[in-house]
C-alpha cells in the first residue's frame, strides 16, 4: 500500500476508507438517529501500523503537561488508548462497562491517585454521551477530567455537550472534512456527498441520550427540581423531615444496602461507611448472630454518624398479621427501625395496620411502587395504585421504592414524598439472579429518584468506605445537576 497524499489527515482518511471503516447506507446510531454514513473504527485493531499512526496523531494534539493518565472509552478506543500509552510511556486506567459482583468490583481498573488528571481517548464522537459515561466513574473515584481527544468528530453537538459538562474536545478529523477528502479523491459520488452534508446540516445538535440509553422517556416525564431542604418543609411525617435534613447536612443521598452475612459485620460496616450515608438499610432476618441488643447497638452508631435506619422487611400480609410482625417476634423492628416498607398487594389495610403501630413512634413507611428485578409485576396500574394509597396517608407514608418515577404519568408527583431506588452501581448491568443496575447519575438525574440504594457496589468493594464516598459524590452531584 502506498499513500502519497501529503497531509497526514488526508492520508489517514483514505486509509480508513481503504480498510472499509467508512460505510454508506442507513445506520442507526447510539443516539437513536439514522445516518447515511457510518464509521466503524473497530476494524483498526487488524491494522497495527494504522493504529500506531492514529495514536501518534491523537497524542500530538494535546499537551502532555495537561494530564497524568489516560483512559480509553470502551471498547473501540481501548486499543487506541493502549497504543498511545505504550508509545509514550503514559500510564493508563481502564473503565469497566460491567462491574462484576465478585473480585474487586471496581468500575475503574488500574493504579492512580486522587486529583490526578485523566485524559479521555475516544474514537468517534456524536453527542458525546459515551465520553460522559466514561467521565462519570472517573470523576467518582476522584480523578479530574478536563479534556478528551477523539479521532473523528461527527460535528453533531458532541463538542458543545461536552463543553457544557466541563470537558474540552480535541478532534483530529471532522466529518465534513472527511467527506471532502473522499469526494476530492473520487471515493464518494456527488449524490452521496450531498446526502451526507444535508444529513449533517439537519442534525447539528444531537442531545446526549442519557435517558435514551437506559430509560424510556415516556409521557408525563418529570423531574422534581425543588431542593431536599424545601421538600423537608413539606413533609408531614417527622422521619421524612429528619431524612431530608440529614441528606442536606451530610450532602448525601446514599442509602447503604448492608446485606452482609452477620450482624457483627453489619455493625462494623455501619461505623465505617456511616459518615457518607443518609440511610442504612437492613435485612435483619439474614443474620445468624442476631441478638436482642442489635437494634440499640445500631441506633447508637446511627446517632454517632447521623443516619437513619431502614429495615427492608417488605411486609405483604393482611393488616392484623403485619402489626404483630412489625412489633414483636424475634426482631422487634418497630423498636429500632426509623423506616420500613410494604408491598400493597394486600390492599390499603396494610398501611392502616403499620400506621397504627408506627405513627405513635414517629416512624415512616415506604411503599413498593416498582421493583428493580427483571420481569417483576409492579408496574402500570399496580404502581398507580401505590401512588393513590400513598396520597391517602401523608402523615405516615413517606415515599416509595421506585425505579422510573420520572416516567410515571405526572412524574414523581408530590415533592414531599421520597423516592428511593435500588439496583444502583457505577455502570449499568445486572447479576445472575435478575437484579438490574442503573448508574447513580441516571437514577437521580434522569429517572427522577431521590435516594440511591447501593449494596454490592459498596460492600464488595476492596475499600467499602472509599466506595461509599464515591457513590455519595456521584449521587449528590447528580442531584445538584437536576436542581440547577
Ligand atoms: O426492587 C427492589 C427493592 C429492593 S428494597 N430491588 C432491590 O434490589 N431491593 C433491595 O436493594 C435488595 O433487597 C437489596 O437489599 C438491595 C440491592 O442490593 P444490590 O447488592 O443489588 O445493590
Amino acid at each position: 500500500m502506498s499513500y502519497e497524499s501529503p497531509p497526514l489527515m488526508e492520508s489517514l482518511v483514505l486509509k480508513l476508507h481503504e480498510i472499509q471503516a467508512v460505510k454508506f447506507g442507513n445506520f442507526k446510531l447510539k443516539s437513536g438517529i439514522f445516518s447515511p454514513i457510518y464509521i466503524d473504527l473497530r476494524l483498526i485493531v487488524s491494522y497495527p501500523s494504522l493504529l500506531t499512526e492514529i495514536a501518534n496523531l491523537l497524542i500530538s494534539s494535546v499537551s502532555a503537561a495537561s494530564f497524568d493518565i489516560l483512559c480509553g472509552v470502551p471498547y473501540t478506543a481501548l486499543p487506541i488508548a493502549t497504543a498511545v500509552s505504550v508509545a509514550n510511556n503514559i500510564p493508563m486506567v481502564m473503565r469497566r462497562k460491567e462491574v462484576k459482583d465478585y473480585g474487586t468490583a471496581k468500575a475503574i481498573e488500574g493504579a492512580f491517585k486522587e486529583n490526578q488528571t485523566c485524559l479521555i481517548v475516544e474514537d468517534l464522537v456524536t453527542s458525546g454521551a459515551s465520553v460522559l459515561e466514561t467521565a462519570a466513574p472517573l470523576k467518582a473515584v476522584g480523578l479530574k477530567v478536563t479534556d478528551a481527544v477523539v479521532l473523528i468528530d461527527r460535528e453533531q453537538g458532541g463538542r458543545e455537550n461536552l463543553e457544557e459538562n466541563g470537558i474540552r474536545l480535541h478532534s483530529m478529523i471532522r466529518l465534513t472534512e472527511m467527506v471532502e477528502v473522499l469526494r476530492r479523491n473520487g471515493r464518494m459520488g456527488e449524490e452521496k456527498v450531498k446526502e451526507v452534508r444535508a444529513f449533517l446540516e439537519d442534525n447539528r445538535r444531537v442531545s446526549v441520550p442519557a435517558a435514551a440509553a437506559v430509560a424510556p422517556r415516556s409521557v408525563g416525564r418529570g423531574l422534581v427540581k425543588v431542593s431536599y431542604e424545601e421538600r423537608g418543609k413539606m413533609a408531614k411525617n417527622p422521619t421524612a423531615l429528619k431524612l431530608f435534613e440529614v441528606m442536606v447536612k451530610k450532602e448525601s443521598n446514599l442509602c447503604l444496602a448492608a446485606d452482609v452475612p452477620t450482624a457483627a459485620e453489619l455493625l462494623a460496616l455501619a461505623d465505617k461507611v456511616g459518615p457518607d450515608i443518609c440511610l442504612l438499610k437492613t435485612h435483619v432476618d439474614i443474620f445468624p448472630d442476631f441478638t436482642s441488643d442489635f437494634g440499640s447497638k445500631l441506633r447508637s452508631i446511627a446517632e454517632k454518624h447521623n443516619f437513619l435506619i431502614f429495615e427492608d422487611r417488605k411486609f405483604a400480609d393482611i393488616g392484623n398479621t403485619v402489626t404483630m410482625q412489625y412489633e414483636s417476634g424475634v426482631f422487634h423492628i418497630l423498636d429500632w427501625a426509623d423506616i420500613t416498607n410494604a408491598h400493597i398487594i394486600s390492599g390499603p389495610g396494610i398501611v392502616d395496620a403499620l400506621k397504627l403501630k408506627g405513627l405513635p413512634r414517629g416512624r415512616g413507611l415506604l411503599l413498593l411502587a416498582e421493583m428493580s428485578s427483571s420481569g417483576n409485576l409492579a408496574k402500570g396500574d399496580y404502581t398507580a395504585e401505590a401512588v393513590k394509597i400513598a396520597e391517602k396517608y401523608p402523615d405516615f407514608v413517606i415515599g416509595f421504592i421506585s425505579v422510573n418515577s420520572a416516567s410515571w404519568p405526572g412524574g414523581p408527583g408530590n415533592p414531599a414524598l421520597i423516592h428511593a431506588t435500588p439496583g444502583v452501581q457505577m455502570v449499568t448491568g445486572g447479576d445472575a439472579l435478575g437484579q438490574q443496575y442503573n448508574t447513580p447519575f441516571s437514577v437521580i438525574n434522569d429517572r427522577g429518584s431521590d435516594i440511591i440504594i447501593v449494596g454490592r457496589g459498596i460492600i464488595k468493594a476492596s475499600d467499602p468506605a472509599e466506595a461509599a464516598r464515591e457513590y455519595r459524590l456521584e449521587g449528590w452531584n447528580a442531584y445538584l445537576a437536576r436542581c440547577s
